[in-house]
């Protein structure tokens, strides 16, 4: 029989869970009480009658020091009388798995879970050397809410004891199946189980497999996902090559990995190289006719890039795309949309959208956890964010795979007559069209990333005082580029949630311009160095004769004047930005 430890502990600084939960460098999150105090400050913000008798999630990504984390949190559980912890084999689930083990599964013993740790950096590099992180997620799946990821922090910084059962010998992750334990208030139990088969029914349960199958057996198609050595690789081969049939040559870095084999796990044109040289695109070009369908992931398989044959989606266009062809090739959507979202700084190409079919639209902060309140309240069926996030109301996180097995699907039902012969309808010629109805979102993000925190606390402090006079603005804009149009509005976001009606200030500054376009500065929530500035440059184009422009030259003005309108490189001391997306 395990007992409990109340071990004192002192607050240790900076645990306020940003954007997206607790992210540090390894070694920041290997100093003593570290975990021990965020997850205890977790427990206590959750309430002791939510913890007591509970079913808990613990798993993730696989990055480094994942494995002692794990024994951590299981030893930490059984002390503050948790029941159950579950955990998917060796540790590892997926952010979006997690999600819909917590919404679908039934444990062995009947048993649902009500919350899970999530141990994740996202598409930051891991390793020794590199991040790692937790997040806490709830019981309807998604991302805990600012009311409580406030209250951890609030607990961090007075906490002085936490409860361990320091004598709970250490589970084996690895081997499938339930361990019990005796303790001070009764059993507790660890249960192993298979990372996929649980996803794996609710992707079969939303999608078409069999027209999925047939596009990837035609001879007319031919595919590629790169899992960036993240955990999508767990998942990339029941569903893509058991289950759909694709050969094992057109899995990428699908083996996942404690460092991501040294790689950057971001999916995006400048960290998917290997991805990127075989869809053809980059400077390297490809060796070999590239495939007509390309995809990749990041760390925790949440987000998704998707490629044509030499062609590069944006996120803010994917997301519009999947939303206007979701009633004919998806069958879980065949009913209807209930609406669909995006976050502030995604291009408005899902507005057009969303009028166009009348839907309900929104517009929320950065971050899934808003999508989650709306769709809890029956209110949106499909979101996205530019940040290469896309997903539905089947879970409560974004969905690397899900948006891939979406494009799959509205690729197959668009060549429905010529799997077997005759021109297949690209993902390219699928865009093109897309604009020609829609007109095109010209769109393009600047990252600087690790800059000094001071000074992008003093830029974004500029540009804030810059919204007090309009005319001032517009004479600045003016004198850079006499073409383009007048800033119509700036201001900071602010967002009421429709349903609770809290409010989340400071959401991003934007500057609106007459003809559409738009400006957006804000400040990253899930570095773990110094500060990343974020800018956000979109351009609106009816004209279907001309949405087929290179976007970096279409933006060059604009993106002339968001440089310097914001003295970049004053503030920054860069003359360039980190990543352009
Ligand atoms: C970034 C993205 C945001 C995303 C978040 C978590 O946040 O911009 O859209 O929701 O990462 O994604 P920020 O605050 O750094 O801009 V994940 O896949 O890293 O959990
Ligand atoms: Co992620």
């Amino acid at each position: 029989m395990f007992s409990v430890t109340r071990k004192r502990s002192a607050p240790i600084d900076g645990q306020k869970p940003g954007t997206s939960g607790l992210r540090k460098k390894v070694k920041v999150f290997m100093q003593p009480h570290y975990v021990q105090n965020f997850v205890q400050s977790t427990f206590n913000a959750l309430t002791t009658d939510k913890v007591r008798g509970a079913t808990l999630v613990v798993s993730g990504d696989g990055r480094y020091y994942s494995k002692d984390a794990i024994q951590i949190i299981i030893k930490m559980a059984a002390a503050n009388g948790v029941r159950r912890i579950w955990v998917g084999q060796n540790g590892l689930l997926s952010t979006p798995a997690v999600s819909a083990v917590i919404r679908e599964r039934v444990g062995v013993d009947g048993s649902k879970a009500s919350g899970a740790f999530i141990l994740t950096a996202s598409h930051n590099p891991g390793g020794p050397h590199e991040d790692f992180g937790i997040k806490y997620n709830m019981e309807n799946g998604g991302p805990a809410p600012e009311g409580i990821t406030d209250k951890i922090y609030e607990n961090t910084k007075t906490i002085n004891v936490y409860l361990i059962a320091e004598d709970l010998p250490d589970v084996d992750i690895a081997a499938i199946g339930v361990t019990s334990f005796g303790g001070p208030e009764g059993q507790f139990d660890v249960e192993i189980f298979d990372s996929a088969s649980d996803y794996v029914k609710l992707m079969k349960s939303i999608f078409d497999f069999e027209s999925i199958r047939k596009l990837l057996s035609s001879p007319n198609f031919s595919f590629c996902y790169d899992a960036l050595h993240g955990v999508g690789g767990a998942y990339a081969k029941p569903i893509f090559v058991e289950e759909l049939g694709a050969q094992e040559s057109s899995l990428l870095n699908c083996t996942p990995k404690e460092d991501f084999g040294g790689g950057h796990p971001d999916p995006n044109l400048t960290y998917a190289k290997e991805l990127v040289a075989r869809m053809g695109l980059g400077k390297s070009g490809s060796q070999g006719e590239p495939p007509e369908f390309g995809a990749a992931a990041d760390g925790d398989a949440d987000r998704n890039m998707v490629l044509g044959k030499r062609f590069f989606v944006t996120p803010s266009d994917s997301v519009a795309i999947i939303a206007a062809n979701a009633v004919e090739s998806i069958p879980y959507f065949s009913s209807g949309l209930k609406g669909v979202a995006r976050s502030m700084p995604t291009s408005a190409a899902l507005d057009v959208v969303a009028k166009h079919l009348k839907l309900k639209f929104f517009e929320v902060p950065t971050g899934w956890k808003f999508f989650g309140n709306l769709m809890d309240a029956g209110l949106c069926s499909i979101c996205g964010e530019e940040s290469f996030g896309t997903g539905s109301d089947h879970i409560r996180e974004k969905d690397g795979i899900w948006a891939v097995l979406a494009w799959l699907s509205i690729i197959a039902y668009k060549n429905k007559e010529n799997l077997s012969g005759g021109k297949l309808v690209t993902v390219e010629d699928i865009v093109r069209n897309h604009w020609a109805t829609y007109g095109r979102h010209y769109y393009t993000r600047y990252d600087y990333e690790n800059v000094d925190a001071g000074a992008a606390k003093e830029s974004m402090a500029y540009l804030v005082k810059l919204q007090s006079s309009l005319p001032e603005v517009n004479k600045i804009v003016k004198g850079i580029h006499s073409n383009v149009s007048n800033v119509a509005s700036a201001d900071e976001f602010e967002y009421k949630d429709p349903v609770d009606d809290s409010i989340s200030k400071h959401q991003g500054i934007r500057y609106l311009f007459e003809d559409g376009s738009r400006l957006v500065f804000r400040l990253s929530g899930t570095g773990s160095e110094g500060a990343t500035i974020r800018l956000y440059i979109e351009q609106y184009e009816k004209d279907s004769s001309k949405t087929g422009r290179d976007s970096q030259e279409a933006l060059a003005p604009l993106v002339d004047v968001a440089l310097k309108l914001s003295k970049m490189q004053e503030f920054t001391g860069r003359s360039a930005p980190t990543v352009i997306t």
